[in-house]
């Protein structure tokens, strides 16, 4: 019903106003319950670099894990960041800043939780050529580290010539690459036949949002891996001995 009050503006009855949601709003039923764990993803939401780590002392003085914390709090903020972008709730100078937050987050992390004294063994983590995309690599390189392993990073947008030089020279006992884009991803075929020419059998995990695991065994020593952590799995089941077609029997799904 309507009725006009004293100033004779129209006041609506009956029906409730629907406030407008905000990135905020949107955002807080996606955080994690934890408290300490919550202060880092919103922080990490807020792209306030400062606040993040704030977050991580914290934590970690509370007795968390400085690697756990990059999936239980980091992980998180970035999940929140990465799903209201796709709903277009945010816009791109958003995702930017927290991705600049995510990576010092990693960082932290990584420098608190040392490095192990004698390496297992050596491996090389790049983002294909043309694509900037480094969070995911960045955790891999994080986990394999945590988990002994001495890791060459050479980080994003990398020319596929320097994969191959890179694997030339320091002989890693494994390769990994990132790919956030369908156009980049074919770097890896790439890569593969590149090391096949040159007589190199060597797995080589590939992972990444627009990576599947169709795409990876399309070519020989391709292993597809889903999530950061299979990457110090799979280097472990190659100390293990694990031929190539073992290694994709124990990683792949179908
Ligand atoms: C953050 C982000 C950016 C940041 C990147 C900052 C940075 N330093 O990385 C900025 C703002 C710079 C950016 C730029 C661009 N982006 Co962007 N971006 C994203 C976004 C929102 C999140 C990606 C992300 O970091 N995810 C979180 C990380 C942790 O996930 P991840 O890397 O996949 O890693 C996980 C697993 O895959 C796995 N993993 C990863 N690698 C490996 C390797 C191994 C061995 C293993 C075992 C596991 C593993 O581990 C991680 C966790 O377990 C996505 C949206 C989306 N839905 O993904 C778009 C997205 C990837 N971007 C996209 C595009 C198009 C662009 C731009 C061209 C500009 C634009 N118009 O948006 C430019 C690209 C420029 C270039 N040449 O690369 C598209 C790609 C589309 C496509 N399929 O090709 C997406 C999908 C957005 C969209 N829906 O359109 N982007």
């Amino acid at each position: 019903m309507l009725i006009v009050d004293k100033e004779g503006i129209l006041i609506r009855y009956n029906v409730k106003m629907e406030k407008s949601m905000t990135p905020e709003d949107a955002a807080a039923e996606l955080y994690p319950k934890d408290e300490l764990n919550r202060a880092i993803a919103e922080a990490i939401f807020e792209g306030e670099e400062d606040d993040v780590i704030d977050g991580l002392k914290a934590a970690i003085a509370a007795g968390k894990d400085p690697i756990s914390l990059i999936d239980d709090s980091l992980m998180v903020g970035m999940k929140v960041v990465t799903e209201l972008y796709d709903q277009g709730v945010i816009f791109l100078p958003n995702v930017m800043m927290s991705a600049d937050a995510m990576l010092e987050g990693i960082e932290f992390c990584k420098a608190e939780a040392g490095s192990s004294p004698k390496p297992k063994g050596k491996v090389v983590v790049h983002v294909a050529e043309g694509d900037v995309h480094d969070i995911g690599k960045s955790i891999v390189a994080a986990l394999l580290r945590a988990n002994g392993y001495e890791v060459v990073d050479l980080g994003r947008d990398v020319p596929v010539d320097e994969v191959i030089a890179c694997v030339k020279k320091e002989s890693p006992m494994m390769l990994t690459g990132t790919a956030l884009m369908t156009t980049t991803m074919f770097a890896f075929k790439e890569v593969n036949d590149r090391l096949l020419e040159a007589g190199i059998r060597m797995p080589f995990q590939c992972g990444g949002g627009a990576v599947n695991q169709d795409f990876v065994s399309t070519y020989e020593l391709g292993v597809y891996g889903e999530e950061a952590a299979d990457a110090p799995k799979m280097a472990d089941a190659i100390l293990a001995g694990k031929s190539l077609a073992e290694l994709k029997a124990t990683f792949h799904k179908h």
